[in-house]
């Protein structure tokens, strides 16, 4: 046995991976025993799509054995890292959301919305560096019209201000910020985006310091 051939899977790194799915270990060692039924101590492959399929069949309460390894999953089978409720919790406060919109009405929308260029003054006044806000410009503009609306520009604020207190900014939008959290309604995704900050140098007129931080 060669334990540096890349497709097995030792014991420890496939337990600890397993143990994502949050089951608890007895259905684990079953799903363990069956995807290593020769006891080689390893997963290779194959055997590593048979446990994650038995956890699929676990998670959703069906008898985990060989025979339903075929059964269609209602979903996928969930194998996610357990972070602290705290650092993927990225919902807005009432009243944070109401003083971001009263900053929104503030800055004059035509229509409703806030064309880039205006916000990005706004953002730049955080002083947060440009990458970072460029990626939180990505994410609040969820139609990328190159505008923000009111709920969209609310996530662009609430971004900057969780990012000033250290955050990481998120790769994808956070289910609590999109805006019909808690219905199944998807946004259309348009092409032909915008990007506030790719280009341009910033011009000096742009970096007042009315950035409000008493929010
Ligand atoms: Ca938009």
């Amino acid at each position: 046995m060669d334990p540096k051939e890349t497709n097995e899977i030792g014991a420890l790194a496939a337990a600890k991976f397993l143990k994502k799915s949050g089951l608890s270990d007895v259905v684990l060692s079953r799903i363990w025993d069956l995807s290593d039924p020769t006891g080689k101590g390893f997963l290779t492959k194959e055997s590593f799509f048979v446990s994650l399929k038995l956890i699929g069949l676990a998670q959703e309460g069906s008898d985990i054995s060989l025979k339903n390894i075929y059964n269609v999953l209602s979903k996928p089978p969930r194998v996610v890292k357990l972070l602290p409720a705290e650092s993927t919790d990225w919902s807005m406060k009432p009243e944070k959301r109401q003083q971001y919109e009263q900053l929104f009405d503030s800055l004059g929308p035509m229509n409703g919305l806030l064309p880039g260029a205006k916000v990005r003054i706004t953002l730049l006044n955080s002083k947060l560096p440009m990458d970072t806000l460029g990626r939180i410009w990505d994410l609040a503009d969820q139609d990328r019209d190159g505008s923000l609306d009111k709920h969209e520009f609310c996530v662009a604020m609430h971004l900057v201000y969780e990012a000033l207190d250290k955050r990481a900014i998120p790769a994808v939008l956070p289910p609590q910020l999109q805006r019909n959290y808690g219905s199944q309604t998807q946004q259309p995704q348009n092409g032909g985006g915008f990007d506030a900050f790719g280009n341009g140098a910033a011009d000096g007129g742009g970096f007042v310091a009315n950035f409000p931080t008493d929010i």
